[in-house]
């Protein structure tokens, strides 16, 4: 029960709170509610980022700067309710990196995870921790924190991917470190291949045993991946609130590919659409293949391939997909079940 107090007790609190400012110390009844909302409000917006307007200043891009100077040729994809933070949602990062052919993006490394989900081209590859892996649409490449990586370009056409970091829940840490290797391309000690072959078949070398956090596995070829969907798609019904929803896994326990970032791709048959859902975490879709559009809080998104949406944590959507559709995703979610966080509604 509130009861009102009168003007003369409401000017002496009003002034014990004043007098409490300068002892860096403040009344926790003044800000309960805001300290412990009932539940979450979604921070930023929900957005649509469309490939084919982005890809013209992508390319402008490569002749104003090389990859070498730039260090990262990247346009980061920034949440319009964000605006001068660079992120995509509150926790995660979300950018469009450029390569073109016989650029090198030099070694470094860093304390925060990143994923590559590959848009266009081929011929391109990224050197994570001494192995190198060529590139192909649709494939999810992880650079585990603090390995280092650069990335080469052995084609003749631009090579684009979408670049998902775990940026800001790292800053929310403080636990960022980075450093640039001596040389831009770090040695390659294992041959191409390797990781998928001794981890990525269903088998393991004896013995093995992961001194990491991530899946031994660095890349996920969207060939595997969306013979998978398929199949799946054709031996029962989908998930009435996720379609054919699958999440890339590592081998080593089962747990998620990335300690930070959650990665899912889902397969959404012609004319299907989703029951009403909405989960803690924040989430970045792309379009790989098909076309449709997500509904967010009322709000319409329509998508074809290559283009990004962004749906922030506790916003109520559907997806609705008008021909076959394949939508990979990543989130926030590994961090927040880590923590006991992670809470979803079904409509
Ligand atoms: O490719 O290493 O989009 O370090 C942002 C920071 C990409 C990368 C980004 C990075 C990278």
């Amino acid at each position: 029960m509130s009861v009102s107090p009168t003007p003369d007790v409401q000017a002496k609190r009003e002034s014990f709170y004043r007098a409490l400012e300068p002892h860096s110390m403040a009344a926790l009844w003044t800000r309960l509610r805001t300290l412990i909302p009932s539940e979450p409000t979604p921070v930023g917006v929900a957005h649509r980022w469309s490939y084919e307007l982005a890809r013209p200043h992508l390319l402008e891009s490569a002749e104003l700067i090389s990859a070498a100077e730039a260090e990262r040729r990247v346009l980061l994809l920034e949440n319009p309710g964000l605006p001068g933070t660079s992120r995509i949602t509150n926790t995660i990062y979300a950018g469009l990196q450029l390569i073109m052919p016989g650029e090198v993006a030099p070694a470094h490394r860093h304390t925060q995870s990143a994923l590559r989900f590959i848009i266009e081209g081929s011929a391109a590859f990224t050197a994570v921790d001494g192995e190198k892996t060529y590139m192909e649409p649709g494939d999810f490449v992880i650079t585990p924190a603090w390995t280092w990586h650069h990335h080469g370009h052995d084609g003749n056409a631009p090579m684009v991917w979408l670049d998902g970091l775990d940026i800001p829940i790292v800053a929310f840490f403080n636990s960022v470190f980075r450093e640039e290797h001596e040389v831009d391309e770090a040695p390659i000690t294992r041959p191409a291949g390797d990781a998928l072959a001794r981890y990525g078949t269903g088998l393991m070398p004896v013995g093995y045993r992961s001194s990491t956090l991530n899946s031994p596995v660095f890349n996920y070829p969207y060939a595997r991946t969306r013979e998978a969907l398929y199949a799946l798609s054709r031996a029962g019904a989908p998930d009435p609130h996720a379609g054919h929803l699958m999440r890339y896994t590592n081998p080593v326990d089962g747990g998620w590919a990335m300690p930070t970032l959650a990665t899912m791709i889902r397969m959404l048959p012609a004319g299907f659409f989703t029951s009403p859902y909405r989960s803690t975490d924040s989430a970045v879709f792309v379009c790989v293949e098909g076309a449709g559009h997500a509904v967010v809080e009322g709000q319409q998104f329509d998508f074809a391939p290559h283009d990004v949406v962004v749906i922030p944590g506790w916003m109520k959507y559907t997806l609705h997909a008008s021909k076959d559709t394949v939508l990979f995703s990543y989130s926030d979610r590994v961090a927040q079940e880590k923590l006991g966080l992670f809470h979803e509604q079904r409509f």
